[in-house]
This record gives structure tokens, C-alpha cells and sequence, in this order.
């Protein structure tokens, strides 16, 4: 059974929370947040993504889980964001560094980053890449409407269609998941030079941020739910390989080409794909407000799973 098998598995029992099945919850979190400055951390956790797609929220809403009091940060700013916290499993404790790596890989912040984190021998050992399913937020508004004027919407027969969603959305859609590839390849080298400088086990995590909009609000909700899981299948269809390598998304194919790079063996099972909500709030282009759906029991159960499942991953688990 490959890895990619496994993930497909495996994120469809993530999504089942976004289709009203939230299971129990976790009783105790692997990540806590007390540290000791003098332990020099032994895991590096980077979090990429492209631009507006929700990094900084997410890492964020990670903190809040911290259930230890006041957010102790390193050197904290707005533009430089860091962290460091212990996990604590069965395996004992790790402690670990996290950093944002900026969207915005050629500033002056990006490169800092890649020549601290990503090059003279350092590489994460796990990352969070945050996709959005082309939800992300284009700050600015004139490059709203250039993404409005050039991009066409997807055509329906494109699994990544949400033909119900008013045009302008579906043309920022396919302008934000044309923006995803090209981040993805971005990133795709900076870890494959990374990786290649060090051995030693890895892990990958593929959030997808703001599942909260995806929902299909429609009068009957067992249609509704089936909706709900066709876009969620049609969502992992996308960001993961599939069993036949020729019908990998062109997103896929550069996911599976980097985890063949360094090889499978260096990931064993620590490859997964989650939905995270960090934070409700409707989604809003040229205008047009695409609304937010869930409560905090919901965002509560994913963001529980999701930092759990990051603490296992450090932990070599
Ligand atoms: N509905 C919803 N919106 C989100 C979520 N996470 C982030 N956002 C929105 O997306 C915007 C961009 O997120 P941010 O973390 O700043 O993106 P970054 O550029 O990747 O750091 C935020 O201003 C939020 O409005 C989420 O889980 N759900
Ligand atoms: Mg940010």
C-alpha cells in the first residue's frame, strides 16, 4: 500500500467533522506550551503556502490552543513569525521551532527566512502547507480586479468548479489556484535543497484552510451533506496523488515529485492531509461575501486533531 493510498484514506476520515460526524474529542494535547530557552530545539516545523491563504491564521489559532496561559513568543513581529513549543507524547518530549514562511518568497523577509531555515545545512523536518481551495485573500484591491478581469471562471466539467458560487468568485478561484501551483513549486525547491543537505525522517502535513466556506447551504441537508462530500472528494482529489500516477492534478504531480525526491522511506506514514478552520469569518471578493458555516464545536474538533496530529508527527509517530 503506497503512502498516497493511505492519505486519501485518511483525509476522508479528517473531512468527516465538516459533515456533522465530529467524534469525540481528544482528551489531552500533545502540544503544550512550556519550553525551556536553553534546549536548543530538535524539530523545525515550517508553514507554507501562497499569499492570503491563511498562515498566519493558522498559526495563530494553533497558539490558542496552548492551554498553559500567556502566548510566550521569541521574537515576535508582524512580519517575522516564530514560535517554539514542547510536545509531549508517549515518546516523550520534543521540542520543537515553528516558522511562517512568507507567501512572499522573493522579499526581502523570504529570503531571510530561506537563508535561516532553508539553507548552511537547516531544513524543517515537518511542514504545514496550507492550500485554500482558492479562497485566498487578495489584500489588494487592485490586484482583485486584475485577477477579476484575466482570469476566466472554471469551466463546470473542472472537478475544482463551484459552479454555484457567482462568477466573480470563480474567476479570483482560479486566479488564487493558478497562484497555488506556482507557490507550490516555489516551495517544492527550497525543501527539495533543503532536504537533499540533511538525512533523517520527515513529515508533511496539507492543510486545508478555511473549510468553513465550502459548505452548500441547501434546503434539504441530506443534499446539502452530499454536496458537502463531493467537494471534499473533489478536494483531495485535487492536493493529493491518486493511485494512477497519470491522473495526478498538475498540483499532485508536484506534490508527489517532491516526496519522491527525497524518497517515501524518509516519511514512512507521516504524510496527511487535514481541514482547519482558524478562524469564521465570510469570505469576501469585488464585493460579493461568500458566507462562513460551523460553530466552535467544529473549529474546536479540527484544530484539536490538527495540532495533535503535528505533535505525533514531530515525535517521529
Ligand atoms: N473563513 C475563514 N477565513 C479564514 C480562515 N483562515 C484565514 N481566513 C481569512 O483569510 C485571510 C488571510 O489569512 P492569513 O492567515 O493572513 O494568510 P497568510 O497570508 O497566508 O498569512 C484572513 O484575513 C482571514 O480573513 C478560516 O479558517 N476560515
Ligand atoms: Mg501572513
Amino acid at each position: 500500500m503506497d503512502i498516497w493510498h493511505a492519505a486519501r484514506a485518511t483525509w476522508a476520515a479528517n473531512a468527516e467533522p465538516l459533515l456533522g460526524k465530529l467524534g469525540g474529542r481528544p482528551a489531552s494535547l500533545v502540544i503544550k506550551r512550556r519550553y525551556n530557552f536553553l534546549v536548543r530545539p530538535a524539530v523545525g516545523i515550517a508553514i507554507t503556502g501562497m499569499r492570503g491563504t491563511g498562515k498566519s491564521f493558522l498559526h495563530q489559532a494553533l497558539r490558542q490552543r496552548f492551554q498553559l496561559g500567556q502566548p510566550v513568543l521569541e521574537g515576535e513581529s508582524a512580519d517575522y513569525e516564530r514560535d517554539r513549543f514542547v510536545t509531549a507524547t508517549g515518546g516523550g518530549k520534543r521540542h520543537v521551532e515553528l516558522v511562517v514562511v512568507p507567501g512572499q518568497k522573493d522579499s526581502e523577509q523570504g529570503r531571510r527566512t530561506r537563508d535561516r531555515y532553508f539553507a548552511n545545512g537547516n531544513a524543517p523536518t515537518g511542514v504545514v502547507h496550507v492550500v485554500s481551495w482558492g479562497f485566498s485573500k487578495i489584500w489588494d484591491e487592485d490586484l482583485q480586479r486584475v485577477a477579476i478581469a484575466e482570469s476566466a471562471a472554471l469551466p463546470a466539467t473542472d472537478p475544482r468548479a463551484m459552479a454555484h458560487l457567482p462568477e466573480l468568485v470563480e474567476q479570483a478561484r482560479a486566479h488564487n489556484l493558478r497562484g497555488e501551483l506556482d507557490d507550490l513549486r516555489q516551495t517544492r525547491s527550497w525543501l527539495e535543497s533543503s532536504w537533499e543537505s540533511r538525512s533523517g525522517p520527515l513529515w508533511l502535513v496539507i492543510v486545508l484552510a478555511m473549510p468553513d466556506l465550502l459548505h452548500r447551504n441547501l434546503p434539504d441537508p441530506a443534499a446539502a451533506r452530499a454536496a458537502d462530500a463531493a467537494t471534499l472528494a473533489a478536494v483531495g482529489g485535487h492536493y493529493l496523488p491518486s493511485a494512477d500516477p497519470g491522473r495526478d492534478s498538475e498540483f499532485a504531480r508536484e506534490v508527489r515529485a517532491l516526496v519522491n525526491f527525497v524518497g517515501e522511506n524518509r516519511f514512512g506514514a507521516r504524510v496527511a492531509m487535514m481541514p482547519v478552520i482558524s478562524f469564521r469569518k465570510p469570505f469576501t471578493v469585488g464585493g460579493v461575501a461568500i458566507p462562513s458555516h460551523g460553530d466552535d464545536e467544529l473549529v474546536a474538533t479540527l484544530m484539536s486533531r490538527f495540532s495533535n496530529r503535528i505533535g505525533v508527527f514531530c515525535d517521529g509517530g
